[in-house]
C-alpha cells in the first residue's frame, strides 16, 4: 500500500514537469549554422559566435523580439521562446544573415 503511494506521486511529479530543450545555433562564416530550427515553447537556443570577429544577434518578430547585441568569438547568448509562432533571427552587422526559427506547442 505504502509502495504503490510512492509510484502514484512520483507518477505525478514526471508529469507535472515543464519539459524543455535546448538548442545549439552557430555563427560561422557569416552565415547561422541552420536556416531554419523547430523548437517547442519553452525551448532555450543558444547563439555560439565561432568567427574570429563580431556577430549580432536580434529579432523584430512579433511573437520573441529580442537583441543580444554584439559579441565577439567565443560567446555565447541565449533566448528562451515562450510563444508559439515564426521568429525570423538576424545579424545587425551582416544584414544578409538571416534564420527562422519555428515555435511550435
Ligand atoms: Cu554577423
Amino acid at each position: 500500500m505504502k509502495f504503490a503511494a510512492i509510484v502514484f506521486s512520483l507518477g505525478i511529479a514526471i508529469c507535472s514537469n515543464t519539459y524543455s530543450d535546448e538548442h545549439e545555433v552557430g555563427q560561422k562564416n557569416k552565415a547561422f549554422s541552420q536556416k531554419t530550427l523547430k523548437v517547442k515553447v519553452g525551448d532555450v537556443v543558444h547563439f555560439t559566435n565561432q568567427d574570429p570577429f563580431f556577430h549580432n544577434v536580434y529579432s523584430m518578430s512579433e511573437t520573441t523580439a529580442f537583441d543580444l547585441g554584439s559579441y565577439a568569438k567565443g560567446s555565447s547568448k541565449s533566448v528562451k521562446f515562450e510563444k508559439q509562432g515564426e521568429v525570423v533571427v538576424q545579424c545587425a552587422i551582416h544584414p544578409f544573415m538571416k534564420m527562422k526559427i519555428k515555435v511550435e506547442k
